[in-house]
């Protein structure tokens, strides 16, 4: 048995670095390459990992130390005899490999016009062995400065970026996101603009900025305009915080799916550590461990077994749309997040319907088609301004309850491609005959998928006519963070007792779903009482 001390390794031209994660306690049994420490600098993190197996007799530094090239982090006690004279034989540092600061190489061809030349950039010297290229941060026509990521490279040990040595326009993207790349892997070419390769510097070797943590360099991928469509649902609440973790917690969780964003951090500046990922799935398989949620009050949700459908008969297998999914999930989201109560009523609309009738002519000369709905919502705006309470939606910190003093109302519009929900603005102050015209227009663009993203954001309360396709009532799911959706069915024409005798009334079949958290049911009861003077007679409207 022999006692080895351990030591920092080069640091690769770090003076300085801090211990932010100490990976083993006294009594431990490390293994060969098990990670010691985590350490970092301003530029990148590190981990040490063991250079030998055997028992760890002290632990001589605490998270948060500063230590430098050389400093004793550690006793191991080895099997065997030492091959080194004792104290003096201190294992040598273990290998920096990527601890080492790599340094940018020189372009491979440096112009030495003021023109614009298009020129190959490579991988630098990464200090190490290869590296998986996890992530390509740019795409051909990106115009980049100096220092912007190009790439990032992840071994086992560290993350780090590849900075653009020089600004320009990239031309070509020649690395592959999943590949293995080491020193002078081509990257990209690189469209240089005049007079920056003039100078004398770009032949010499330039420091590349390793990651500086992922928190940098894996921010979320900007959302595409479909991921901004706000079709019944809320726009996306995926934690959006920056996920602070260390090259082996990304690899762990990278090889068991897990998404870090989830995962609460414990280590300084709420760096998320090993133990921080094995107590969350912990956590997550006793939830699902848990017994029939309805008794214990969890969320765990059994899942639906799969099953192969083509046992019972033909089928045939077509993928989801992009639109599709979205729908799902937000759909999905607000079922599960959302106490949800319908209340019932139907409308006696006769005279809206007579008097939408008179409209016809006029509205034609207007170049417009009067449909119920332009009067439900100016109906509904009248009844939300109101009733606030229907106008409003929970803040996100859970405290305090936000009243919008706009009514803007979503539509929901069936398109070939899926739901989308267009919204029309300041419905409370435009006249029947505008409304008909924007919901025309909306619901055009819509089925041509030409809405802009800004033109489904902003909604506060949302309007589901199904109206046109039959049904005497349904549910609809509030869009959240939205709290109250109305939903319209068909028109019917019932027999109604006036007092005297029964005759026959056109009779509008409506259904309001609320969020219970914002929303009480006389407050919703309230709403439809009102809803259902101002539809049932129109006048009600200019008061
Ligand atoms: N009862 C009976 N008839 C109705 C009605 C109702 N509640 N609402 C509308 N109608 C009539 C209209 O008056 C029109 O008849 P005419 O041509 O004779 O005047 C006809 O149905 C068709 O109307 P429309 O659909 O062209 O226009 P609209 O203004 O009523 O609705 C829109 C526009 C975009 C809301 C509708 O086309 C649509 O897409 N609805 C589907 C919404 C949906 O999918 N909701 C479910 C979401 S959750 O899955």
């Amino acid at each position: 048995m022999t006692t080895e001390k351990i030591k920092v390794p080069d640091l690769g031209g770090a003076d300085e670095v801090e211990v932010i994660e100490v990976c083993v306690s006294a009594g431990d049994t490390v293994a060969e390459e098990d990670s010691l420490l985590v350490l970092e600098s301003d530029k990148a993190s590190m981990e040490i990992p063991s250079p030998m197996a055997g028992r760890v007799m002290a632990v001589l530094v605490n998270e948060g130390d500063n230590v430098t090239e050389g400093s004793v982090i550690l006793e191991i006690e080895t099997e065997g005899a030492s091959s080194e004279p004792a104290e003096a034989a201190a294992p040598a540092a273990p290998e920096p490999e990527v601890a080492k600061a790599p340094v940018a190489e020189a372009p491979a061809a440096a112009s030495s016009a003021a023109e614009s030349s298009v020129e190959q950039i490579d991988v630098p010297d990464i200090g190490g062995d290869n590296a998986e290229v996890i992530e390509v941060c740019v795409a051909e026509g990106d115009s980049i400065d100096e220092g912007d990521s190009l790439i990032v490279l992840e071994s086992d040990k560290a993350s780090m970026e590849v900075p653009a040595p020089k600004a320009g326009i990239v031309r070509k993207v020649i690395i592959v996101e999943g590949t293995e790349a080491g020193k002078g892997t081509p990257i990209l070419e690189l469209e240089v603009t005049g007079g920056v390769a003039a100078a004398p510097v770009v032949s010499a070797s330039a420091p590349i900025s390793p990651a500086q943590e992922a928190r940098q360099v894996r921010s979320e991928p900007p959302q595409v305009a479909e991921q901004h469509q706000p079709v019944i649902g809320m726009s996306e609440s995926r934690p959006t915080g920056d996920v602070y973790a260390g090259p082996a917690v990304r690899k762990m969780a990278r090889e068991i799916g897990l998404d870090l964003a989830l995962v609460p951090g414990t280590g300084p500046r709420s760096r998320i550590q090993k133990s921080d990922v094995k107590a969350f799935i912990k956590s997550q398989l006793a939830g699902k461990r848990s017994p029939a949620p309805a008794a214990t009050g969890g969320s765990g949700i059994p899942a639906v077994p799969e099953i192969d459908f083509s046992q019972f008969g033909e089928v045939s297998v077509e993928p989801l749309t992009k639109l599709h999914k979205i729908t799902a999930a937000n759909m999905h989201r607000s079922w599960l997040n959302v106490p949800h109560v319908t209340a019932f009523d139907d409308v006696d609309i006769t005279d809206l319907e007579e008097f939408r009738q008179q409209l016809k002519k006029e509205a034609e000369k207007a170049g417009v088609k009067i449909t119920p709905l332009p009067f439900l919502l100016k109906a509904c705006a009248a009844a939300l301004k109101k009733h606030p309470k229907l106008n409003a939606s929970l803040h996100a910190n859970g405290e305090d309850i936000v009243y919008k003093q706009y009514v803007n109302i979503g539509m929901a519009v069936d398109t070939p491609a899926g739901l989308m929900v267009p919204v029309i603005r300041d419905v409370d102050k435009k006249s029947i005959f505008e409304l008909a015209a924007e919901t025309a227009e909306l619901a055009q663009k819509a089925k041509e998928r030409k809405l802009k993203p800004a033109e489904m954001q902003g909604g506060s309360f949302t309007i589901s006519s199904l109206g046109p396709m039959g049904g005497t009532g349904f549910t609809p799911i509030v869009n959240t963070p939205e709290v109250a959706i109305l939903g319209v069915s068909k028109l019917d024409i019932k027999p109604r007792w006036n007092g005297s005798e029964f005759e026959p009334r056109k009779m509008l079949p409506i259904s309001l779903s609320y969020d219970h958290r914002a929303v009480n049911g006389a407050d919703a009861g309230r709403f439809m009482v009102d809803l259902n003077a101002l539809l049932a007679d129109v006048r009600r409207l200019a008061l």
